[in-house]
């Protein structure tokens, strides 16, 4: 742990320093409450690490994360290319694994998938995706209050107010929609 964060406090901004601790912590909170029956093993404490590394390559100039999926066969699709900051998860995944041998794929799911999410995510990659979102130094959103009190008491309607929120954002800003975003929206709209 102290190893990770001294690569973080070396290559994050101070600002995302603060998310990234702000998301880790976050994310321990809500596998407290939703590791209701214990089944998950140390839920609590790979949330934190997943959520310590989920930005870890986020500062990281697009060059390199480009030279890094070229270099280690990470599929690169035309849009990723064409904007490498939605790189930054599977990335991040790679670091996580060569840099700081974490092998638990449950943790580097979460990272890869935290931008865009998936369908049938699991229970650690919702949660840190949600804790990305509503972390206590997020830059204030639409109805972020109401999200961080939903999120503490339905999971896939978080998810959906999330993806929705993200993909209104998306549009008023003319932005390109990546493909999996808009199909985890819609999966967890079916929810
Ligand atoms: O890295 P963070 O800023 O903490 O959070 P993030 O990895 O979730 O990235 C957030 C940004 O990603 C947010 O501005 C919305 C954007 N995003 C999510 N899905 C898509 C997307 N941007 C584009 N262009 N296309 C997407 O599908
Ligand atoms: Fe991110
Ligand atoms: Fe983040």
């Amino acid at each position: 742990m102290k190893k990770i964060k001294k690569y973080l406090k070396k290559h994050l901004t101070k600002d995302r320093y603060q998310h990234t601790l702000g998301v880790a912590y976050t994310a321990a909170a809500l596998a407290m409450k939703y590791n209701a029956d214990t089944s998950n093993a140390n839920l609590v404490k790979r949330a934190y690490l997943a959520g310590l590394l989920h930005d870890c390559a986020k500062c990281m100039s697009d060059e390199k994360k480009l030279h890094i999926c070229e270099k280690n066969n990470l599929s690169c699709s035309a849009m990723e290319a064409e904007h490498p900051y939605l790189l930054h998860g599977k990335v991040g995944a790679h670091i996580a694994g060569k840099k700081f041998g974490i092998k638990d794929e449950d943790i580097l799911h979460a990272i890869t998938w935290h931008t865009t999410g998936r369908p049938n995510m699991s229970l650690l990659e919702k949660i840190i995706f949600i804790a990305d979102y509503i972390e206590p130094s997020r830059k204030p959103v639409k109805e972020l209050d109401l999200i961080r009190k939903l999120a503490f008491e339905d999971i896939d309607k978080t998810m959906e107010k999330i993806l929705s929120n993200t993909l209104k954002y998306l549009d008023g800003k003319n932005a390109p929609v990546d493909t999996m975003t808009q199909t985890t929206y819609e999966s967890y709209r079916k929810i």
